[in-house]
């Protein structure tokens, strides 16, 4: 039974994609349990994918032939054309995994431009994927923001899984201003490895509280919404263990503080630890953690123990903010694409999201009861060259 478990572990993927995606993929490789998963980078940079520290078997350098091992200079298009040129190698990669998680960073580059190939190779080979994606600081500009915004509504929530979005802007809640640049990222960093791999490990062991993907994604795919989390850890000996956990998570850097569990409409809780975590330890932290949520928000819990975590506890928690939540939840088929260009947009970086979203809830609104065109399971309603990932190549 024991080695049935670790073989569907082993193919448990971790795709860190572009240089903040690997990365952070560099850093869950030197964490405890990483040997149980399968942890690629995928990027057109050379020599940010060897930085990452994954070995280079796991290394998938896109495009090398274009880019000759360069980044892409913050172009999505580029990003786009040199993903699109490894669609193949990632079908071949990812073919077996029972579940995938994408980490980058979103608003350069190949991060960005990656994530609709990737979304349409994992949708065409139906592998449950959960995106894990930083979106950047205020301060690099409204042109990474939108970067940002457009990949995640019109590359991927209208046909992804389960997508994460966790702002870095976070930092800025917990960390004094005087924290150096190097360790800020390096905190982040830490979180959203820590974060990965707590995914990645409780979604697939069929642990009796664990969550599963399709509750996850249900909760995620209803609307657009914006995440925070949150990483704690105590040592195995520590006498009030179960106590410390909940309160550490509140100091974490990317939750934005305990404000942030108490606005969330729903919150993941993930507990790890060692074979010794009993169910009297998951009942405690999970009542002391639920102190902290508002009556009204939906819970999911997940739970695991293994020898590989080591004899200590880890708490996740994923605190998940529906952008409007007096909007419809999205159909189940595949949404409207937001026709751009189309309606006059704000040019402050404060109205743009908030303009993006009330153009699609417009078009919901006028297509109300008009079901979207489908044809061979391909909607029609999506543009050609979205659809089939029509590389825009501005060589010329
Ligand atoms: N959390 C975190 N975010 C990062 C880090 N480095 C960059 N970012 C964010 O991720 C976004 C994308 O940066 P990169 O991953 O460096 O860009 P890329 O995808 O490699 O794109 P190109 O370099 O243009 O090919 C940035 O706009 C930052 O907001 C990091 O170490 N940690
Ligand atoms: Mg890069």
């Amino acid at each position: 039974m024991e080695s049935i478990q670790v073989l569907t572990m082993k193919k448990l993927t971790v795709l860190g994609v572009g240089s903040a995606g690997c990365r952070i993929t560099g850093i869950l490789n030197t964490l405890p349990g990483a040997e149980n998963l399968r942890l690629l980078g995928f990027d057109c940079d050379a020599e940010a994918l060897k930085n990452s520290g994954l070995p280079e078997e796991n290394r998938i350098l896109a495009c090398e032939k274009w880019r000759e091992g360069r980044g892409c200079g913050g172009r999505i298009n580029d990003g786009k054309t040199a993903a699109a040129a490894e669609r193949e190698t990632l079908a071949g990669v990812l073919a077996e995994t029972p579940l995938l998680v994408v980490i980058a960073g979103l608003g350069r580059g190949f991060g960005s431009g990656a994530m609709s190939v990737i979304q349409s190779v994992t949708s065409k080979l139906k592998i449950p994927t959960i995106f894990l994606l930083n979106t950047p600081f205020r301060f690099e500009g409204s042109s990474r923001r939108k970067i940002a915004e457009q990949t995640i509504q019109v590359d991927l929530l209208p046909l992804a899984g389960a997508v994460i979005t966790v702002p870095n802007d976070l930092l800025f809640c917990t960390l004094s201003s005087t924290v150096a640049h190097e360790e800020a990222f390096a905190l982040a960093d830490k979180v959203m490895a820590e974060s990965a791999r707590a995914l990645a490990v409780t979604l697939c062991s069929g642990n009796r509280l664990a969550a599963d993907y399709d509750t996850l994604s249900g909760l995620l795919n209803r609307q657009s919404s914006s995440c925070s989390i949150g990483y704690a850890s105590v040592a195995p000996d520590d006498p009030e263990k179960e106590r410390k956990l909940v309160e550490n998570l509140m100091d974490s850097p990317m939750l934005g503080g305990s404000s942030k569990l108490k606005n969330a409409d729903a919150v993941f809780l993930i507990l790890n630890g060692g074979s010794g975590l009993s169910l009297g330890d998951a009942r405690s932290i999970f009542e002391n953690a639920q102190k902290y949520l508002s009556p009204d928000c939906e819970v999911l819990i997940g739970a695991g123990a293994d020898s590989s975590w080591g004899d200590g506890m880890q708490l996740v928690a994923i605190a998940v903010k529906f952008e409007k939540s007096d909007t419809p939840e999205r159909p189940l088929e595949p949404a409207a694409v937001p026709k751009r260009g189309k309606k006059k947009r704000s040019e402050t970086d404060d109205e743009f999201q908030p303009d993006l979203f009330a153009a699609q809830t417009n078009e919901v609104g006028v297509m109300e009861g008009t079901p979207p065109v489908i044809v061979d399971g391909v909607n029609l309603d999506i543009p050609t060259f979205m659809r089939k990932n029509i590389p825009v190549d501005r060589r010329n």
